[in-house]
């Protein structure tokens, strides 16, 4: 496998550089690295810290999983101690043993093993018959995977391996990528090459990079792929595409990975099979379960469908004037005989409704609350309008609590600098997950929501839009491998923590040096709200240039329906600006629990952060700062300037800890984001000043070019779009 060749071509060196700057304080600099490797690197680690792993030991025949747990301890302690583990039966001092409950090694204590489920595991270090071992134990295979994967982290990021009480569950149940991949290779909102799916080469041909991705995610314990758009095509439920996505599913199986189709509501009718795709007619729900079980045939664990139905022109049950849950629900009774699950898309809203998009999905589906069937789960993303840099949580989680709702999440920075700005995304996750609903006495958090579907009865999960593509960095850049394992992370635990992901992240993917560790971290934990600030700072949203997302478009204001115009998100004029979602507004307030909505309708008691997102004020309407709401908007986007060139610097003193090929890529993006900002920022401040007719604050510095030269860049092809 290339990781592990590479790792082990590399490794001489390393092992080399590493012993001298055991000796010697100074470090020697880094081997150039392309960023394939991810965070399963498994660099040499010093002596002190380096595992004393010696043999690994498993009773009895390895299934493919097992398999794959013991080939991944062996890649990493070559890799981190430069010693090859023989797999054996005897228990010996530095074993490392792999125990199924039922199965431990006596005198190892397996008390609460039970309540880990299928995935969870426990590490231990424990004295049996004498000799020093380290433990992985759990209920099921799966369990030892993802044990090993927890092992293998703790030895990387400096854990003490000796004292090892490490148990583990994974609080959702689906912990899914959604992959926008297109069958001809190209990916909406991709920014990372095409498709890793070489869809023409599948069943025959398969890349041995499927195995790598296989275990990136079983490292973070993704245990689900969608492998397709979801503005799905007809094809993909055809014999052919059900191949193609078998043979995935063969290679993706034995780590825990089930593959997903986003299934396009029409296709029989499409595929001219039937005469209508009805949801209510026996003759369409006759021909999906025919279909459910031709591909079970094929993918015997096949997970389910992802709908995206009524929702941007796609087709669904309202063609027919039928609801989501009678559309929702057939096809749910076709999968439910082989334990398949439907992740229905709450992402709705229609051009020719006059309300406000942010409440469209609330309206549809609020109603619709205890009336799915027991395997359906409604997908619904961390805000009301479309992952913009920043939210307000969405006004569904806490409202259906009668129905799973399964949060959506996108990896890829469609709106944030695709892959050429950094952004880390674990303070956006963290800060969606941990907003309080307010939907219970004491409260309620979006995470446990979302980890007490329907009081635990019923299927759980997270899913996030992926980021990975052919590219050899996989996500586009290399710093967007953090927002892949961050989305990963948060998916085993939804009340875990940014900035802990993004220490783990950074030391098993740069460095282990605490200095570097500290340093990159603090660019990560800075860098969303840096975009928030250049972009859409104090709650504005959607002011992106048309189509493509890319670079700003504030005055778009022509475009086919009035919702997709940024003019409609800000509702700009000479007087004020900000979206009134008060009740003198579109009341999209009142769709959150009262208590939440009385405190975010007084502009006072609203977080600055979302202040426009729900209150339309004047220009001079007076900040907490004691600056006129137009000083302080002008200050933000300086302010997202001035983060993004503290970005580079700060990364200028990352030099030394990094390899050199590495540190000149993510400098050049550097640039080009420092670049972006200005632009963002004098164009915002170029068309907000053309609108309210004020001058610049005091100081304030003019726009380098103006509004018209602005407005006349264009960006005919664009990645993504
Ligand atoms: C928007 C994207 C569009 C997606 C849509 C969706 O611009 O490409 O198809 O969301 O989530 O963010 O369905």
């Amino acid at each position: 496998m290339q990781i592990w060749n590479r790792a082990l071509a590399a490794l001489a060196l390393v092992a080399a550089a590493v012993l001298a700057s055991a000796v010697h304080a100074a470090p020697a600099h880094p081997a150039d690295e392309d960023g394939y490797e991810l965070w399963l690197r498994y660099r040499p680690l010093p002596q002190a810290h380096a595992p004393r792993w010696n043999t690994i030991v498993f009773d009895g025949a390895p299934s493919a999983t097992v398999r794959a747990a013991i080939d991944e301890l062996r890649r990493g302690a070559q890799g981190m101690t430069g010693k090859d583990l023989a797999l054996g039966t005897r228990v010996t001092d530095g074993a490392v043993v792999l125990a199924r409950a039922g199965k431990l090694p006596a005198g190892v204590d397996g008390a609460g093993l039970a309540d880990l489920g299928r995935e969870g595991y426990l590490l231990k270090s424990a004295t049996v018959a004498g000799k020093r071992v380290t433990v992985i134990a759990a209920n099921d295979d799966i369990g030892l995977l993802y044990g090993a994967f927890g092992l293998l982290r703790a030895a990387n990021t400096g854990k003490p391996l000796d004292r090892l009480d490490e148990r583990s569950a994974p609080k959702l149940q689906l912990r899914v990528l959604n992959h926008w991949d297109n069958l001809d290779r190209s990916v909406e909102r991709g920014y990372a090459g095409q498709s890793i799916w070489n869809w023409w080469e599948l069943p025959d041909v398969r890349d041995r990079r499927y195995v790598d991705y296989a275990r990136a995610n079983a490292s973070l314990g993704i245990n689900g792929t969608v492998l397709n758009n979801v503005n799905s095509k007809p094809e993909i439920l055809t014999a052919p595409w059900i191949a193609k996505a078998a043979a995935l599913a063969d290679v993706l199986r034995p780590y825990g990975i089930k593959v997903y189709l986003s299934a396009r509501f029409s296709t029989p009718l499409e595929l001219k099979e039937t005469k209508t795709a009805d949801p209510l007619s026996p003759e369409v729900a006759a021909w999906w379960r025919n279909k459910a079980d031709e591909i079970y045939r094929a993918i015997p664990d096949f997970g389910g469908f992802l709908v995206k139905a009524n929702s941007e022109g796609q087709p669904g049950p309202q063609d027919y004037h039928r609801t989501h849950v009678d559309g929702a629900n057939m096809l749910a009774a076709a999968l439910a005989p082989h334990n398949g699950v439907v992740m229905w898309r709450a992402f709705v809203y229609a051009a020719e409704k006059p309300d406000d998009r942010a409440k469209q999905a609330y309206d549809e589906f609020k109603p619709l609350d205890g009336k799915f069937a027991r395997n359906v789960l409604v997908q619904v993303k961390n805000g009301a309008i479309d992952f913009q840099p920043r939210e307000p949580f969405h006004p569904l989680f806490g409202a259906m609590p009668a129905t799973p709702l399964m949060m959506e999440f996108q990896i890829t920075k469609e709106y944030l600098g695709f892959a050429m700005h950094m952004a880390y995304l674990g303070p956006l996750f963290e800060e969606t997950l941990t907003s309080d609903t307010m939907r219970q006495p004491g409260g309620l958090t979006v995470a446990q929501v979302l980890e007490d579907a329907a009081h635990g009865k019923r299927p759980t999960g997270m899913a996030g839009v992926a980021n990975v593509g052919s590219s050899r960095t996989w996500s586009g850049s290399h710093f967007d491998q953090a927002n892949w394992y961050a989305y990963g992370r948060f998916a085993w635990d939804p009340q875990g923590s940014a900035r802990a992901f993004a220490e783990e992240w950074a030391t098993q993917t740069f460095a282990r040096d605490p200095k570097a560790v500290q340093g990159i971290v603090d660019m990560m934990m800075m860098s969303r709200e840096a975009v928030v600030n250049y972009m859409t700072p104090l709650g504005l949203h959607h002011l992106m240039d048309t189509g493509h997302h890319h670079g700003p478009g504030p005055w778009v204001d022509n475009l086919g329906r009035p919702d997709w115009n940024p003019t409609y998100y800000h509702k700009a004029d000479r007087q004020g600006i900000g979206f009134d979602r008060t009740a003198r507004g579109s009341n999209a307030l009142a769709q959150y629990a009262p208590a939440l909505a009385a405190r975010w309708s007084d502009p006072r008691t609203t977080p600055p952060e979302l202040l426009l997102w729900f209150h339309h004020l004047p220009w001079d309407y007076a900040m907490p700062s004691g600056r006129t709401l137009w000083a302080e908007l002008v200050g933000h986007y300086d302010r997202g300037v001035a983060q993004a060139e503290e970005l580079r610097t700060r990364w200028e003193r990352m030099k030394p800890f990094v390899d050199a090929r590495r540190y000149d890529e993510v400098r050049e993006r550097l640039d080009v984001q420092v670049k972006e900002a200005h632009w963002w920022r004098d164009a915002s401040v170029a068309y907000f000043q053309s609108v309210s007719g004020l001058a610049l604050p005091p100081g304030a510095r003019p726009p380098a070019r103006s509004l018209d030269e602005y407005k006349a860049i264009r960006f005919p092809y664009a990645p993504g779009h």
